[in-house]
């Protein structure tokens, strides 16, 4: 395999010529292809391309861009089974993964933007409460170009969500996929061209980080950037000084509580299920277990039984769990285990590399866990399931709080009511009711995380109307005269008429004030 690896993200290839990116599949080993790294030049060619072909791609009507939109999707639904078998290969998820977690959701993000961005975009007439003699409507203009930085666990659905918001809104599209996982960026684009779409309006530019700083730097109008909170730091600082809006995707550590009256099989299965999928390399995947003491001993018990059940291997084949993507996730697993371990914890299953070729961590169950094990606090990012004994709600909902992110977090119990006013106290992007990480697949819904998951959202409405700029548009209803009383010079008339409409209008009990509550 040929990673060395410094930090996280900076993984170098001691055997790529220099210049180029070569991509291995996890799972075998094997090289599956090679990229150039791009530099300023040509990510500021490919920013410059985009902007020329968004002016005319704008100009279309909403409804003609939808129409094109769904030419892109039909071509991913007509050769999903390529797209499928290259996540597998270069991302080294098992094929059940990538086809229901990437490209099925792609082709319902597609088809729902479609259907739903000409009334989400289209101008919006504001219901004036005071100047009635003004019309006001909010137009959504998109930005220009936009650029789309992606990480290596979702290579396919977490840029092309993107992709597909920004291109609906009117923009053109620059996209640099993570330096880990590029092929599958270039078969989406290789999709768009054979869909007939503009040539240049979207393209992608490999590369490794300093790419990705080139994208920045390049002119483009927004960024959305999904990756580690690290690397988050210093792209959010970059458009920051650039004054360019980011929209921040960052990392996440979820917590399952799982109350006493929880459905035990349920619970125990999404625990599995969201702790394990995509060898938990997912930023909303299970990264942390509260469960109370009336269900504690019964869930572990079915918890590591259903994990050893699991199938583990080559993620073309008939399995539950593939590879680990990323070296580094792997020392990153057994220094967690390690330290949880020499602080008491229980290794009830897993804990290591299983013995066969390739990248691969068995999936592993720690119980008798506590905050003062990293692998409580930091992102996991790999498969690893950590449980802790809690008392009741109260203790659970502070310890799912004692976070510096807040991506998504899960409340399993019987009594909705009881799920629901927990899930209301728990501080994330994203909190799910008996059930686990299926939010992301609800294409309405704005997806994002608070603390330091990041800022701005993604999905839904919000990310539509991200990818374009706001514009008030106030017109006259009622003309007004060249001499406008609220212009210079100013009267004695209007300001005394000014102090007797303050008082009418806004003091309480006045007629004026119960209007204006009445009307709201
Ligand atoms: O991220 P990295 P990775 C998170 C997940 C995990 C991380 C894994 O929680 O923490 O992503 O992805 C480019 N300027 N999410 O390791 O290292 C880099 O080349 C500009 C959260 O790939 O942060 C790559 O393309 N770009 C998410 C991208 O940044 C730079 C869902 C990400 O790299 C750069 C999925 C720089 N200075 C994963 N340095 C969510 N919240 O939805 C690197 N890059």
């Amino acid at each position: 395999m040929g990673w060395i690896t410094q930090a996280r993200g900076e993984g170098t290839q001691v055997d790529a010529p220099q210049g180029t990116i070569r991509s291995y599949a996890p799972a075998t080993g094997e090289l599956l292809g090679e990229v150039p790294v791009m530099d300023a030049e040509r990510v500021r060619d490919a920013v410059a391309r985009a902007r020329r072909a968004q002016e005319a791609w704008a100009l279309l009507p909403i409804e003609e861009r939808c129409e094109r939109i769904r030419r892109f999707r039909d071509e991913i639904v007509r050769r999903a089974d390529e797209v499928v078998e290259l996540i597998a290969r270069e991302c080294g998820k098992p094929k059940a993964e990538a086809l229901t977690h990437e490209v099925f959701i792609t082709a319902d993000l597609a088809t729902w933007y479609a259907r739903e961005a000409p009334r989400i975009l289209a101008p919006r007439e504001l219901d004036l409460h005071l100047l009635k003699h003004r019309r006001a409507e909010v137009l959504y203009a998109p930005r220009g170009v936009v650029g789309i930085i992606s990480p290596w666990n979702f290579p396919f659905v977490i840029p092309m969500g993107d992709v597909l918001a920004a291109l609906v809104a009117g923009n053109g599209v620059v996209l640099k996929p993570s330096e880990v996982t590029p092929l599958i960026a270039l078969k989406a684009k290789e999709l768009y061209d054979a869909a007939g779409l503009p040539d240049d309006l979207f393209s992608v530019v490999t590369g490794d980080g300093k790419t990705g700083a080139a994208l920045i730097d390049a002119g483009v109008d927004k960024v959305v950037f999904t990756g580690g909170v690290e690397t988050g730091r210093k792209v959010a600082a970059a458009c920051g000084e650039r004054l360019i809006e980011a929209t921040m995707e960052l990392g996440g550590k979820a917590p399952v509580i799982v109350c006493d009256d929880a459905d035990l099989e349920r619970a125990a299965r999404a625990v599995v299920f969201g702790g394990f999928a995509n060898s938990g390399q997912v930023c909303i995947g299970v990264e942390r277990v509260y469960a109370q003491g009336g269900i504690y001993d019964r869930l572990v018990e079915r918890v590591v039984a259903l994990t050893r059940e699991l199938r583990q291997g080559d993620p073309l084949g008939d399995v539950d769990l593939g590879a680990i993507i990323f070296p580094p996730q792997i020392d990153n697993a057994t220094r967690l285990i390690e330290d949880a371990v020499s602080r008491g914890a229980q290794l009830r299953c897993g804990g290591g590399r299983p013995d066969r070729e390739g990248q691969f961590f068995e999936p592993t169950v720690l119980t008798g866990c506590g905050h003062d094990m990293a692998v409580m606090r930091e992102e996991i990012f790999g498969p690893i399931v950590p449980i802790m004994r809690v008392t009741d709600d109260e203790e659970a909902i502070a310890l799912a709080n004692d976070s510096h992110l807040g991506l998504a977090a899960y409340v399993f119990s019987a009594d909705r009511e009881r799920a629901r006013a927990i899930a209301e106290r728990v501080r994330a992007g994203m909190v799910l009711v008996n059930d686990v990480v299926i939010g992301y697949a609800v294409s309405e819904a704005p997806f994002g995380g608070v603390k330091a998951s990041g800022y701005g959202k993604i999905h839904g409405a919000e990310s539509l109307r991200g990818m374009c700029e706001a514009k008030h548009l106030g017109t006259e209803r009622i003309p007004m005269p060249a001499r406008d009383p609220f212009w210079f010079p100013y009267q004695p008339a209007m300001v005394s008429g000014m102090r007797r409409a303050l008082r009418a209008v806004y003091a309480r009990g006045t007629l004026g004030e119960r209007i204006g509550r009445l009307f709201g």
